[in-house]
């Protein structure tokens, strides 16, 4: 019996769209705000203006929204950035969170 196959010449690759992280900024009332703006400048490649506006949000609201990352590089800023504070004994706090 013949047989008749038909060969798929093309396979479509599609791309998982990769899960977003938000690295925020909490509130504390102890870390200078320099020393805020400092590390969002080092580890998040802010500029001094965006920097201090970030800071400023979070002193006034208790928290800000920092960045959104893939998951390993906002869980490797985050520590980073808590490194920082606590080199300096400071409670300065930024935790990672799934995008909605
Ligand atoms: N609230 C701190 C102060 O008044 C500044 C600060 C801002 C700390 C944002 C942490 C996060 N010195």
């Amino acid at each position: 019996m013949d047989q008749i196959v038909e060969r798929r010449t093309r396979t479509r690759v599609r791309a998982e769209r990769p899960k977003l992280y938000k690295v925020i900024l909490l509130n504390d009332d102890f870390t200078p705000r320099a020393f805020v703006v400092g590390v969002l400048k080092g580890v998040f490649r802010m500029t001094e203006g965006e920097a201090y506006g970030v800071m400023l949000t979070a002193h006034r609201r208790g928290a800000c929204v920092v960045a959104v990352y893939t998951r390993e590089v906002a869980e490797t800023k985050t520590r980073a950035a808590n490194a920082r504070g606590r080199a300096e004994g400071y409670p300065l706090a930024f935790t990672t969170e799934r995008e909605s």
